[in-house]
């Protein structure tokens, strides 16, 4: 099936300061879906940029003694030289100070006054300048900015106002009829609940007595754009939109599949602000909004005033951009929140890529230059043992879309790496560097069958590691493929020049804090830090954040057997729709196997793997205690598709 070109964008960043590992983990993620879409046979454009107006632009360039201009000309280099860094291509890079922004913007304006979407009035309000916005009293919290958490400023005085409240049952309209408007699902139902409160106008204009770094109005010179007004215009002003209703070819090929991926902190401007923009412009809505959660750091929002922000550069200059995009991807569940720290970043880095990617290439290539003089031998024909891997490439190559539409890309990932891990075990039991004594047809047909595995796992995580992934293909001596359609079996021709000389990916030394942490002496604090980290309160809740991270899904039973030598184990193997699980559970005394066969359970799905009675247990079932002694087991009703997240 052809897929639709995808239009990709990241916020504009502020440029009040230099860029954070937040901002470098927006870029990453749209910049592998990217990826993804075009491994997929699609087509897609990416834009990134900067926002450069507003007060907190203008007070960063004060603070430095410098104008404005010359202050984000200096700056937005930052983020524009940082991207192809980490590895990110993007097509497009919009300034909003740039004459083809500022044109569109003025258009709009002039176009929404013409029509009387836009009238002057009194306000007063609290206006926050870290979230560049007005607060009612109600809304603020503490008396201070209720997204920021920073001051706010009393302000009373004559504006300008979009009549935003007019398209507030259109937007209602569209939200719940078009269920993946907003992803995930929980965003929509805050934006909902904001609708629900009543939409009020939206001041767009500030007098330049008190702001004149802004594009002014058209219809007023007394006064410049609201900077939100301002820089949400930059997803249609980089497709060259015209306000005389004139269509340019790259609006017509691209905005139909607008994509817009944003941080949980801008989802009012984007799903409120920006579509009731769009529906007084008559333009169509974007197809999909997408906030991601944040990456904290001690449980906190990373911010310049808490002292807690992770550069990002830093991070990349140490360990490479390509383990840090791993790290970022596939230690964030897109939508919830994610601690950041070196310690995690190091493990990862260890455990992944060193010990089960890289050692894998690197044993691989050392067998088939020491008996083959580093020529891929011939497969032969494959056993069963091959037949296994070649199946779960398969399985691997076809689920992918699936996960990433979704985007599951930490569970792409995990997916990708549980097949590296059989290419591990496989190379561990068919012991090539044994049977090259006894059959070297077998130790020639394991080793083939490994370089081959290692192209796919290659190929897949190209993606999130294109740089690394690039040199461990042609380190097989291959051609890279561009679809994956074009990934089969048996690429690599035997005969093919092995080139895996250096390390892909070197182990490292945990950082020196998590080092001592794990002296014995030391376990006091290490216990004490986890008690600091943990996610029950004092009062023994736990946030909303932390809530939506575990992860319930209901799951088909399809196989059941007792655990021998226990009364109370069941061995389940569950179906998720695109995956199956093993699962041990201790419920043998209230339910038979065979009962349990063919029943719809609820599978908390990202418990860690433990083992129980030497079994490997994916997951944890839920049942509850029942007046008579007896279990219930929790089941959705109606039954719903295996793998459908229940919240
Ligand atoms: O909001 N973790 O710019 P910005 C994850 N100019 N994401 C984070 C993060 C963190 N710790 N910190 C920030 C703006 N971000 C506006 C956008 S769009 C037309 C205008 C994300 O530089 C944040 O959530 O403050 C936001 O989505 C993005 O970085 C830009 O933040």
């Amino acid at each position: 099936m052809s897929r639709s070109p995808k239009y990709l964008t990241t916020p504009l960043y502020y440029l009040n300061a230099k860029p954070h590992i937040g901002h470098a983990y927006c870029s990453i993620l749209v910049d592998a879906v990217a990826r993804y879409e075009r491994l997929f046979g699609g087509e897609t454009y990416f834009l990134t940029g900067t926002d450069e107006h507003g007060q907190k632009v203008d007070k960063a360039a004060q603070a430095r003694g410098m104008e404005p201009q010359a202050h984000v000309d200096e700056l937005h280099l930052a983020f524009k030289d940082l991207w192809p860094t980490l590895n990110i291509a993007y097509d497009d890079f919009i300034r909003t100070t740039e004459p083809r922004h500022k044109q569109v913007v003025t258009g709009f304006l002039q176009k929404l006054w013409d029509d009387g979407e836009i009238y002057a009035d009194d306000y007063e309000g609290w206006y926050s300048t870290t979230a560049e916005r007005f607060f009612t009293e109600d809304e603020l919290v503490d008396g201070r900015c209720p997204d920021s958490g920073g001051e706010v400023t009393h302000i009373k005085e004559r504006n300008y106002f979009f009549k935003m409240s007019k398209y507030e049952d259109a937007l209602r309209q569209h939200i719940t009829s078009t269920p993946d408007f907003i992803r995930p699902p929980h965003r929509a139902n805050e934006v909902l609940g904001f609708l629900d409160k009543g939409l009020g106008d939206l001041c767009i204009s500030r007098p330049k007595e008190r702001l004149s770094w802004g594009i002014p109005l058209p219809f007023d010179a007394e006064y410049v754009t609201y900077v939100w007004f301002d820089a949400l215009s930059n997803y249609v002003s980089a497709l060259g939109w015209s306000s005389t209703g004139e269509s340019t070819k790259a609006f017509d090929d691209w905005w139909p599949g607008a994509n817009h991926f944003i941080g949980k902190d801008i989802l009012t401007t984007h799903c409120v602000y920006w579509t009731t923009m769009l529906l007084a412009l008559g333009i169509p809505l974007p197809k999909h909004i997408i906030a991601t959660g944040w990456w904290l750091s001690d449980d906190r929002k990373m911010s310049k005033s808490i002292g807690n922000v992770v550069d990002p550069l830093g991070m990349k200059d140490v360990y490479g951009p390509d383990v840090l995009r791993y790290f970022l991807l596939r230690d964030m569940v897109i939508g919830l929140d994610s601690n950041f720290s070196e310690e995690a970043l190091v493990r990862r880095n260890n455990s992944d890529l060193a010990n089960d990617l890289g050692n894998l290439a690197r044993r691989a290539a050392g067998l088939v230059t020491r008996y083959f003089d580093g020529l891929v031998p011939e497969p032969g024909a494959p056993t069963d043992d091959e037949l296994a891997v070649m199946n779960a490439a398969k399985g691997l190559a076809a689920n992918l879309m699936g996960w990433v539409d979704k985007l599951q890309i930490h569970q792409a990932i995990e997916e990708t790496m549980q097949f590296v891990r059989q290419l591990n075990k496989y190379m561990t039991d068919t012991a090539p560097f044994k049977t090259i004594k006894t059959d070297p047809q077998a130790a020639a047909r394991s080793l083939y069958t490994v370089v081959e595995g290692l192209r796919h796992a290659a190929t897949v995580l190209g993606p999130v590691m294109p740089v690394k992934m690039a040199e461990l293909v042609a380190g097989l001596g291959v051609e890279p493929v561009e679809r994956l359609d074009d990934l089969t079996w048996g690429g690599v021709a035997p005969g093919t020049k092995l080139g895996l000389e250096t390390a892909l990916f070197p182990r490292r030394d945990l950082p020196v804090s998590a080092e001592a942490e794990a002296t014995p002496p030391k376990k006091k604090k290490k216990a004490k830090a986890a008690a600091k980290a943990a996610p029950v309160a004092a009062d023994g809740n736990i946030d909303f954040d932390h809530f939506m991270k575990v992860e319930l899904v209901a799951a088909d039973v399809i196989e059941a057997e007792k655990v021998e030598g226990s009364d109370k184990l069941l061995k389940l193997q569950v179906s998720l729709g695109d995956e199956t699980r093993q699962v041990v559970s201790g419920i043998a005394e209230h339910y038979s196997a065979e009962s349990m066969v063919g029943k719809q359970v609820v599978l908390v799905k990202n418990l860690a793997p433990r083992k129980i009675f030497k079994i490997v247990s994916q997951g944890m079932i839920i049942a509850a205690d029942t007046a008579d002694g007896g279990l219930a087991l929790m089941a959705p009703t109606p039954r719903v598709p295996a793998g459908t997240r229940i919240h």
